[in-house]
């Protein structure tokens, strides 16, 4: 008799770096159980397809569309976005490629430009649908994850859920075979809720018979608060809680009637609206098969990799006051060390993989100690890395064991440099503690990723300016003093999880908390307001993370794959140079133009003029800028060349089309073939590209942030008067009148600023700058 056959499912949108441990490790157990299994990692598998051009292809007509529908202020932002559609549908496949690709990690350039690409091709995703940000670790849409009856309204929409509109074009395969007895589904974030009730969905309409089990991180904090039936009974039959080891397999027996023990944490209907809900029970973590990950596409993440999960211990034993990562997991576990050497070897046997992420909650030093141990004295050839705090016994004694056995990153939660504040925080950290353990981890060549938070309940924000300051200086010294360029910090806001001891005892903290919002019965963190120190708008704004939106460049927001940590590690790994965020752009040509001269787009830019035909975009992708120029540029889509008096004729003014031609110009997004005109001996300079002023210092120095490319430079006072006096063209004798700097100075800084592209110059011949004006 055929053994029944039970598919698990990881939905959209967990990290799709690499894949999540929880479906390779029921697979693992219900295998070892004798049952058939099918591994689906729906996250990448919807992803990778979402950002393929076939894809891409498809969603352009509805982004289209979707043109006619938007509010008239979100116009622009679309336009830009188709814009840049039609070259990221041809491009896409050829980039992510090359992302998977080992060779990337020798070859920056090929890098920026392919994650160029990939983060635009998230764009022309979102562009689809209602609301959508989809970038590769989150997803807002029109629909909320924090309200049951949104969940389940996405849950059937085709055409507003990105996630329902991919399951109807790419059907989970394998629904009608005969032998499918159970689909399991995990839920580790909310980000993942939405797919996993359409995916639910999707699977109970086509096979009513077959039992949905949900299980997973979320799952077990959203099902702690229900106290009777909930509507996703509707396309979910049971949900567990806690550990799935024990419970999927007594599940499975109970289906097929093979028995009929105790399923620890399941939660069930009683039939009269009420709820049955059993205990959850205690895995025994050294007990547990390796991980089993056939049946997931391992050369579909986007890393070259694959960089495959594992646990060396289960839960956490500290009780940090913001977290509650220690009330959804169960007790804190350990696996023996040399059980997980074992499986890195089993895996990098099976998979030809040699890199390794650890995904516990946090490493203690008794795993750190035992698992380098284990690696050293066997001999592995094997790299790794994952997540600690700081504390006394990482000394120069473990670094260098944890270097020697392979570990090229270590995530710490350092949250905070000051006593004080992790003292509030619970964090048992002592500051005394930290600058040796980051000397010993620098020291024996091991990067880090500082993890800081900014905003606990009674942080001052002298106490928060401290954090960020060490975290900088930290970054510095890593590269400067200890030659690592590959560590990395994030500083994120303190998120109140209504979960954590903050959330449960909120008047112990001088928090009080405010409700969640009209039918927000799934919302897991709430806004605050504080007795004292920094407030949740304060936190807020100390952490973001500055000018990636600058106003303009829509298509530029969104995830940059190199801060993924997986890329972080395989860069540290392969000790190499690491990419610049954006692409360079070519060096800006002096523009010669006379009347008998031609312009024509250069290869590759795309344009499209806007709806209300005032504007034309063009994107230029050797440098990934998008222009918004006048529509009298238009004619230059039909991508032969057109002499420059014809085309100067559409301009009142000869200056501001002079000021066009040369930011085009700059940024390689023409090609014109001069005429015998000559440079002239005053070449005026015009601004480049239109930049947004941040970060203004008392000294008058500021950064430069161009809304077209995204760069940014850093210019003293003068620098900055003379880019202001530019703005639509100034000869030299002007500017040296205007600015009254001293000539040799000027010289330098017109240089640098035109070196940057903030600025270009243009001799234009004295026939194009007085071309007749247009009647009136
Ligand atoms: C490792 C980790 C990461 C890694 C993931 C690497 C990878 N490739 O998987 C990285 C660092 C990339 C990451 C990123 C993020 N993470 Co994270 N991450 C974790 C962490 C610590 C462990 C996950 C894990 O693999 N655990 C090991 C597996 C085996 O455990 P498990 O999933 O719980 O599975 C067990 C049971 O739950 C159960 N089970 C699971 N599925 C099923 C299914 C069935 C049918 C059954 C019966 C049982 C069952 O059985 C399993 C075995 O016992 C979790 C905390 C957690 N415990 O889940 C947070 C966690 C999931 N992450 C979280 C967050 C917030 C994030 C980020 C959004 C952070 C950020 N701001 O960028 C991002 C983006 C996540 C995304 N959507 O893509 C939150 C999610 C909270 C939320 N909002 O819902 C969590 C819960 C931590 C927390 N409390 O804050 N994360
Ligand atoms: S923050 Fe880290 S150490 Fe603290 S309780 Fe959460 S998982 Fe444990």
């Amino acid at each position: 008799m055929h053994q029944p056959r039970i598919l698990l499912i990881n939905p959209p949108i967990w990290n799709v770096y690499a894949p999540h441990l929880a479906v390779p490790l029921l697979a693992a157990v219900m295998r070892r159980h004798g049952w058939q299994v099918s591994s689906l990692d729906l996250s990448i598998e919807q992803t990778d397809w979402l950002l393929s051009s076939e894809g891409l292809a498809e969603l352009l007509p509805k982004a289209e569309r979707r043109l006619g529908e938007i509010p008239a202020q979100e116009r622009r932002a679309h336009e830009e976005i188709l814009a840049v559609f039609g070259d990221t549908v041809q491009r896409m496949d050829a980039a992510r490629a090359a992302l998977k690709s080992r060779d990337i990690l020798a070859a920056p350039d090929a890098f920026t430009e392919a994650a160029t690409v990939v983060r635009n091709g998230l764009s022309c995703v979102s562009a689809s649908f209602p609301g959508l940000k989809f970038d590769l670790r989150g997803n807002f849409s029109c629909f909320s994850h924090r309200r049951s009856d949104s969940v389940l309204e996405a849950a059937g929409s085709a055409d507003r859920n990105v996630y329902g509109w991919a399951l109807e074009r790419r059907p989970i395969p394998g629904l009608d075979d005969a032998d499918l007895a159970v689909v399991g589904i995990s839920v580790s974030a909310d980000t993942q809720l939405i797919a996993a009730l359409t995916t639910a969905r999707h699977i109970k309409l086509r096979r009513p018979d077959v039992h949905v089990v949900m299980g997973g991180n979320l799952t077990t904090r959203m099902v702690s608060r229900w106290t009777e039936e909930h509507p996703f009974f509707a396309y979910v039959d049971s949900f567990v809680s806690y550990e799935g080891e024990d419970a999927l397999p007594a599940l499975c027996d109970r289906i097929t009637g093979a028995d009929d023990r105790t399923i620890p944490g399941l939660l069930e209907r009683d039939g009269r609206g009420g709820l049955l809900r059993n205990p959850a029970a205690m895995v025994d973590v050294s007990d547990l098969p390796t991980p089993d990950f056939d049946g997931l596409p391992l050369d579909r993440y986007f890393a070259p990799g694959p960089v495959l999960p594992l646990q060396a211990s289960r839960s956490c034993a500290w009780d940090c006051a913001f977290c509650s990562i220690p009330f959804a997991s169960n007790k804190f576990r350990i696996r023996k060390p040399e059980q997980v050497v074992h499986d890195m070897a089993t895996l990098a046997a099976k998979h030809g993989s040699d890199s390794f992420m650890f995904v516990d909650e946090i490493m203690t030093l008794t795993s750190l100690r035992g698992v380098s141990r284990e690696l050293n004295d066997g001999g592995h050839d094997l790299f790794w890395y994952g997540e600690t705090r700081f504390s006394k016994g990482l000394d120069d004694e473990l670094a260098s064991a944890l270097r020697r056995s392979g570990c090229r990153r270590l995530d710490l939660g350092l949250e905070s440099y000051n006593q004080r504040v992790l003292d509030l925080m619970r964090k048992g950290t002592k500051v005394a503690d930290i600058e040796p353990s980051l000397q010993a981890l620098l020291g024996n060549k091991v990067p880090v990723h500082l993890f800081c938070m900014t905003g606990f309940p009674g942080e001052t924000r002298e106490e928060a300016l401290r954090t960020q300051e060490f975290a900088d200086q930290a970054l510095q010294r890593s590269v400067e003093e200890f030659d690592v360029p590959y560590s990395t910090a994030a500083n994120g806001p303190f998120i109140l999880d209504v979960l954590s001891p903050v959330g449960e005892r909120p008047d112990l903290f001088g928090v009080e908390l405010i409700p969640p919002g009209e039918g927000e019965d799934l919302a897991f963190d709430l806004d605050y307001t504080v007795a004292e120190g920094l407030t949740q708008q304060d936190a807020a704004e100390l952490t973001s993370g500055g000018p990636g939106g600058s106003a303009g460049a829509a298509f530029h927001r969104g995830t940059w794959i190199g801060d993924a940590e997986e890329w972080s590690f395989l860069w540290a790994l392969a000790e190499s140079e690491l990419p610049a965020r954006r692409l360079t752009a070519p060096a800006a040509p002096r523009l010669l133009m006379d009347t008998t001269g031609v312009v024509r787009l250069a290869p590759g830019v795309q344009g499209r003029v806007s709806a209300d035909g005032t504007g034309l975009l063009l994107h230029v992708p050797s440098c990934d800028a998008l222009l918004d120029v006048p529509s009298q540029w238009s004619p230059l889509l039909d991508g032969r060349a057109h002499g420059a008096a014809d085309l100067w004729r559409a301009f009142e003014s000869p200056r501001t089309a002079a000021a066009t031609l040369a930011r085009l110009a700059a940024h390689g997004a023409v090609t014109f073939e001069a005429g015998a005109f000559g440079e002239q001996e005053h070449t005026p300079w015009y601004a480049a590209q239109p930049h947004d002023v941040l970060d203004a210092r008392p000294d008058g120095s500021c950064l430069l942030v161009s809304a077209e490319t995204g760069q940014r430079v850093r210019v003293s006072a003068a620098g900055r008067l003379l880019w202001l006096l530019t703005a639509d063209g100034a000869s030299e004798a002007e500017l040296a009148d205007r600015s009254r700097l001293p000539a040799a100075q000027r010289r330098l800084l017109l240089e640098n600023l035109a070196g940057h592209r903030v600025i270009a110059a243009a001799s234009l011949a004295p026939g194009l700058l007085e071309l007749p004006r247009v009647a009136a």
